[in-house]
């Protein structure tokens, strides 16, 4: 957003030089002209921080993944604990999916990336997707 400021001359942003715009018809004048107000644009540089939007990665089910391939990918690329990931398998294994964690998008296509890389390199089947929050 930009904003314009109007300032009288005598409080001009840069301090007492007399602001001159493109079109102020006093070229050469002996400065003011008779309290007609100058006028200058400041563009305020706006830092307009947005909320990165976040993706939910999942784990889908399959029948011949083993279960503790699973484990490991969630302990590996979503550092979770021993504990954490085995409660998430298990999870998965019985409702058929299950959240592996909330992150922005980038940082979640890097996991399923990860997670498919690891799962291909090793003839498993087992799926991950990641969907709008
Ligand atoms: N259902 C698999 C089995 O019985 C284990 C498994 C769990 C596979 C979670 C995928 O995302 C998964 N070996």
């Amino acid at each position: 957003m930009r904003v314009a400021i109007a300032y009288p001359l005598q409080m001009s942003a840069t301090r007492g030089v007399p602001l001159r715009g493109a079109d102020d018809g006093d070229a050469g004048g002996k400065g003011g002209s008779g309290g007609k107000l100058d006028t200058a644009t400041i563009t305020k540089p706006k830092t307009k921080s947005k909320r990165p939007s976040l993706y939910r990665v999942l784990l889908l089910n399959d029948d011949y993944t083993p279960m503790e391939f699973v484990v490991l990918i969630l302990q590996d690329v979503f550092n979770k604990t021993r504990e954490e990931a085995m409660q998430i398998m298990l999870h998965v294994h019985n409702q058929g999916v299950g959240e592996c964690g909330v992150f922005p998008f980038e940082v979640a296509e890097t996991k399923v990336t990860r997670v498919m890389d690891a799962a291909r390199k090793n003839q498993h089947p087992l799926q991950c997707v990641m969907e709008k929050q």
